[in-house]
């Protein structure tokens, strides 16, 4: 729904539960008043805009309810481009519920989730995309999803897109201006000129829309899975990412037989390390079920860490191995390097594999190396500073596929020949979904959708 501007909205800003102080807010045409109709304050004078002021707070029954400090954003100056109104009382669960009940009872409604930011991006303050960095930054784990979602909020995204949506509205204007005259065909030279460069276009949004990979799991974490034979030293290997003696290690083979996993933070990456059963033929039953499960949790996993045994030559079943690991980005590590050397790496494995680490997962060497090759196998594009706005958010990346698909039948229209309404209107389509990334083009259920993932009070 789309925010009622005329009512003022009032929430909690802060977090449930105790705490040395709260903070109540207020937004909307009556939040000065409704406030200053419970206000006492100490000093002489009114609420100044941005200017603190220290009092007592009324309950609607004249009692006393706390002493509290007032902060007024008079609009457009402020978050939501409204007036608003920050009371910033003591902690106390008793306390805030009753500010709140009293500026109910004063006549301001109960704000619903992400109303607060609904309304900035309503009065202009911010556009979809920061919006969305905003509540990304709120729900944020670790360090690295906090610095890009303060780079989204920071319009990022919107400023890496803007040169794109320009390029698509030159040619646009260009094709309109000759439609207009009929007699002025375009010269088939500023034709391919203009083709050139929304293709262009399309291969930069190409760019962000693989970006994707990397926001994912930057957001949401990654799953790798340790597999190899019996053995080699996985659960060594997992135990010392993890720092600490997790899974069982013998040195008889097969003693990992269900599926282990914990998550490690991995440069700001949370990263689910899975340590799997020996890859092998059994004839026992139980182990045959975990390496089943092994197999199964290789597909789940974005990459795997495909572990040898340094001391032993390559055998058949390291071949069954890397035709599992194939598919997906895969870390090789050569374990036992405190052993004499008796293993050689197939230039076959080392084509699948994206990078080689030797260690002793024993004497627990060469971990800092493991760590930075597996970071280098999750993000493989982070290489230029130019990744620093990768799409963490499923919804641009629709829209950037959709503004693709539209360009590129605009521009096969175009080269083709077509009446110029043909490629137009596809021109016209690919801006109009880069716009919903920005909330140029929004509809109601979009804003109902965004916002609504936000909490109360934001
Ligand atoms: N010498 C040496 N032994 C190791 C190393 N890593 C593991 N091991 C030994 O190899 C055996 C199997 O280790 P484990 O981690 O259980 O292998 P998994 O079956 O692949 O999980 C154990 O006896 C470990 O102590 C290493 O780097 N050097
Ligand atoms: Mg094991």
């Amino acid at each position: 729904m789309i925010s009622d501007q005329s009512e003022t909205i009032v929430a909690v800003a802060t977090p449930a539960g105790k705490g040395a102080i709260a903070v109540v807010r207020l937004s909307g045409p009556a939040a000065r008043s409704l406030t200053e109709g419970q206000f006492r304050r100490q000093t002489q004078g009114q609420l100044h805009p941005a200017s603190p002021t220290l009092g007592a707070f009324w309950g609607s029954r004249q009692n006393h309810l706390d002493q509290v400090l007032i902060t007024f954003f008079q609009q457009p100056a402020s978050f939501t481009g409204e007036d608003l109104v920050e009371i910033s009382c003591h902690g106390s669960p008793v306390v805030v519920r009753q500010i709140v009940e009293t500026m109910l009872e004063a006549g301001a409604r109960l704000a619903t989730p992400g109303e607060f930011t609904q309304r900035a991006f309503l009065n202009g303050k911010l556009d979809l995309a920061q919006a969305e960095g905003l509540r990304d930054l709120i729900e944020s784990q670790t360090a690295f999803q906090a610095k890009l979602a303060t780079e989204q909020l920071q319009g990022a995204l919107s400023l890496r897109l803007a040169p794109m949506k320009e390029e698509i509205i030159r040619v646009v204007c260009h094709i309109e201006t000759a439609l207009e005259f009929v007699e002025d065909e375009v010269e088939p030279q500023t034709r391919q000129e203009l083709a050139a460069a929304l293709q262009k276009v399309d291969r930069e949004l190409q760019e962000l829309e693989q970006s994707f990979a990397l926001g994912r799991i930057v957001l949401e974490g990654a799953t790798v899975a340790i597999v190899g034979k019996p053995n080699v030293g996985k659960s060594c290997v997992f135990n010392g990412l993890l720092n600490q003696d997790r899974a069982i290690v013998t040195d008889i083979p097969g003693t990992t037989r269900d599926v282990l996993a914990e998550t490690i933070d991995l440069h700001g990456i949370p990263t689910r390390l899975v340590d799997t059963a020996g890859i092998r033929e059994s004839e026992d039953r139980v182990e045959r079920l975990g390496v089943e499960k092994s197999l199964q949790s290789v597909g789940k996993s974005d990459a795997s860490m495909f572990v040898l045994d340094g001391s032993v030559p390559f055998e058949q079943e390291d071949w069954r191995i890397l035709e599992l690991v194939r598919e997906q980005p895969c870390l090789l590590v050569v374990n036992k390097e405190d052993l004499p050397r008796r293993l050689e790496v197939p230039p076959q494995v080392e084509a699948v594999c994206q990078s080689t680490v030797t260690m002793s997962a024993l004497k627990r060497t060469h971990l800092q190396e493991l760590r930075a090759a597996l970071l280098g196998v999750l993000l493989p594009a982070r290489s230029g500073e130019q990744e620093s706005a990768p799409l963490t958010d499923i919804r641009h990346k629709q829209c950037i596929q959709a503004s693709r698909q539209h360009l590129r039948a605009g521009i096969q229209a175009y080269q083709s020949g077509l009446s110029e309404e043909f490629p137009l209107y596809d021109f016209r389509k690919a801006l109009a979904a880069l716009g919903q990334i920005t909330g140029e083009t929004t509809v109601e259920d979009l804003l109902d959708q965004i916002f609504s993932t936000f909490c109360i009070g934001k």
